[in-house]
């Protein structure tokens, strides 16, 4: 890989990034000169047909070195945003489009005249703000605006973004800086950020942000807090983005002066109703309220002697006069069950299935602890069939590395949607479990923060990105999407590409292999949960501790939940509750969540399991280290300021990959007493050393 011209690219901060536009080399450059003169929008302009002219105004214009001009009808070498009523001869060039919804476009080359034009056509100007965005992505991507043929539509119709930002500015699990909502200024004072958080929202198809934390204030539903939301929900709503509030259950007691929030109170559903038709008055598209209730000290309906179905229907009541919906989370466990928690929600949520309202939807965490590197699917997807669901992800790395490591959490999400369920029969995904509902969606915890690159990282970007297209297309491959992204945020040089694509294909497995290998979960250190803390065993509550997750002591390691131990196996259908019921038939990245066994076990690998972990830890730093040379031979080929950044990033990663893999074992060794594996690099320091280690002020924790 050789520098071309050996003159460097210049220093760039991240802040564009994957809607980096950069003029294209010069035989593309002539081809999309010839193909986008002018532009040609319906009438009357709308603020979102506005934005979508002027998003690819900005884009052709530096994509090809002049601006275009407005058509005033359609001609060829110009491009065309056409709907049926607008262009009703191209748009029926474009083929049926009643199955692409309001969101779906085709951007094609089409006749026209005695040329050819770009026609981007949708049944309605959303269509036509995600056809503009494909079109600019194509065009960055390299492709020939003289043979553009795309169709596309998004198969779930809820792609939000949660924030967990609170009201004072910090961001629960953010380690991207402060909240991007100045809230302290609003509603008068408008960062021009919020429109660019917006459009790179809508480049990739989210269409809703929850403003604030799931641990959420009363606060966020006074009036005051309501016109800072609106303000936002103005900046947004060119952008096809709507605008949701977490809410907490107990508001109308806290905030509105009831004596209770007992959702069977008919004072206290009045309250709910007047909220919600106040919060619509200010936000017509308001999109609605997420609620996180009974879980980790949150008021709820069973504070009451409710169900969870009561105490969302009570709220989801409240809003469905103005048509907007209510997602209630799923994320339950609690101290006083002595069940297995990775059972709990399930336990809970499945026999209220079909007592939800309409415009109810549960929102379901994509495994069933809590957003771990690896996780088996959730067990409420596709057992819960009479209730839309929604797929619950995290881009913010609370457990994998913060914004600190590199890890690419595309295979990840891909990994969960492809999960067959096998509910109810083989082949239905956890992907079919969503498209199934004509409500469902995904959500993100946003990793997005007031740092200048948004994301704390460069590649952290690359989640915020991926959650999108995949929520667009739940079928989409992660890899693919890496290798659109390596082009938008680095350019198109192939060998750059490539490379930048092993590095983030590589990267989540390597998180997995020197964090928790082989199906162990939640060995991190407590309340930061920044770094390892498997010895962890004094909280309060048992399963926060590590030790109640890995179960090691001198004989083995794993939890037991098989038939034989906590029988959360049979909350999966067969054949899956067979085939994870048995050590031999249970994949190695799971067996140690399923199954708790002898050190001596036997691998598929020859080498016992002690060995066999020793080795997972180890080649997950190997991989780090591998991770680093790459991106070393990538010097000179991305601008130096980048490279330096994320090789500071890659340098620390390292270290604490060496930290979690040495720290680990250590501890492990402490309990079995077993020799330390044969071919694998001893820890550097003592598990004293590592067990006194503390982090005050670690970011993320929220206020
Ligand atoms: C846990 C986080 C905590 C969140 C909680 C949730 O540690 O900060 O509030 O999830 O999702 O992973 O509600």
């Amino acid at each position: 890989m050789a520098t071309r011209t050996g003159v460097l690219p210049p220093d760039e901060d991240g802040y564009e990034l994957w809607l980096r536009y950069r003029t294209l080399p010069a035989a593309p450059r002539r081809r999309l000169l010839a193909s986008a003169r002018a532009l040609l929008a319906p009438r009357p302009a709308t603020p979102m047909t506005d934005a979508v002219v002027g998003e690819l105004g900005r884009a052709i214009g530096v994509l090809c070195g002049r601006a275009p001009g407005r058509a005033a009808r359609a001609a060829p070498g110009t491009i065309v945003l056409a709907t049926p009523q607008s262009q009703p001869a191209l748009a029926a060039a474009c083929g049926p489009l009643e199955d692409l919804g309001d969101e779906g476009y085709v951007v094609r080359t089409a006749p026209v005249g005695r040329g050819r034009a770009i026609i981007v056509c949708a049944r309605h100007e959303r269509g036509l703000l995600y056809g503009g965005f494909a079109l600019i992505r194509a065009l960055q991507l390299g492709a020939d605006p003289r043979s553009l043929d795309l169709r596309s539509a998004p198969a779930l119709s809820l792609r939000l973004l949660n924030h967990w930002d609170n009201l004072d500015r910090s961001v629960e699990r953010g380690y991207a800086g402060q909240s991007i909502w100045d809230w302290w200024k609003l509603p008068s004072i408008v960062d021009a950020r919020y429109a660019d958080h917006a459009r790179a929202c809508a480049s990739v198809g989210i269409n809703g942000v929850v403003l604030n934390n799931v641990n959420a204030a009363s606060e966020v539903l006074s009036a005051a807090w309501i016109a800072k939301a609106a303000a936002l929900a103005d900046v947004f709503r060119p952008w096809g983005v709507r605008v949701y509030l977490s809410v907490r259950f107990s508001a109308p007691r806290e905030l509105g002066g009831q004596a209770t929030a007992d959702p069977a109170d008919a004072g206290v559903q009045r309250w709910w109703a007047d909220k919600a038709a106040e919060i619509h008055r200010a936000i017509p598209d308001f999109g609605g309220w997420l609620v996180k209730a009974n879980s980790e000290g949150q008021p709820g309906p069973q504070d009451y002697g409710r169900s969870h179905a009561e105490g969302a229907n009570t709220l989801a009541r409240a809003l469905a006069p103005h048509g907007s919906v209510l997602m209630w989370r799923a994320f339950v466990y609690a101290a006083e069950n002595p069940r297995d928690r990775a059972m709990q929600a399930y336990d809970e949520f499945v026999p209220l299935d079909g007592q939800f309202l309409p415009n109810v939807i549960v929102q379901v965490k994509n495994g069933p602890i809590d957003f771990q590197p690896r996780e088996p699917f959730h067990p409420l997807f596709g057992a819960m069939r009479a209730t839309p669901l929604i797929l619950e992800c995290q881009l913010t790395k609370e457990y994998l590395g913060f914004s600190t490591h590199l890890a690419y959490l595309g295979p990840m999400w891909e990994e969960v949607l492809r999960s067959d369920t096998h509910r109810p029969q083989a082949g239905h995904t956890v992907a079919a479990t969503l498209t199934a509902q004509p409500r469902a969606g995904m959500a993100g915890v946003a990793n997005i923060g007031s740092d200048r690159n948004w994301c704390g990282s460069h590649f952290d970007q690359a989640n915020w990105y991926a959650y999108g297209r995949l929520a667009w297309d739940v079928g989409a491959r992660s890899r693919a999407i890496a290798a659109e992204w390596a082009v938008l945020t680095f350019g198109n040089d192939p060998a750059v590409r490539d490379a930048v694509v092993r590095m983030m294909m590589a990267s989540r497995e390597a998180v997995v292999d020197y964090m928790t290998p082989l199906g162990l979960h939640h060995l991190m250190d407590t309340g930061h949960h920044h770094g390892p803390g498997p010895w962890v065993s004094e909280l309060n509550r048992p399963e926060w501790n590590p030790t109640y997750y890995h179960r090691a002591d001198r004989h083995g390691i794993g939890f037991d939940r098989s038939t034989r131990g906590s029988g959360a196996v049979s909350q999966y259908a067969e054949p899956l509750a067979r085939r994870w019921d048995d050590p031999q038939t249970t994949p190695e990245e799971l067996l140690l969540w399923f199954h708790h066994l002898p050190w001596g076990h036997p691998m598929p690998s020859g080498r016992d399991l002690w060995h066999e972990l020793a080795e997972r830890y180890d080649r997950g730093v190997r991989t780090v280290q591998r991770l680093r040379a790459t991106w070393r031979r990538l010097q000179g080929h991305v601008d130096a300021r980048r490279h330096r950044d994320v090789s500071e990033h890659l340098a620390q990663q390292h270290a604490e990959a060496r930290w979690w893999r040495d720290a680990c074992l250590a501890y492990f060794q402490s309990v079995n007493g077993r020799p330390w594996p044969e071919g694998v690099t001893p820890p550097a320091g003592t598990l004293a050393e590592y067990r006194a280690m503390r982090f005050a002020f670690a970011p993320g924790r929220g206020g």
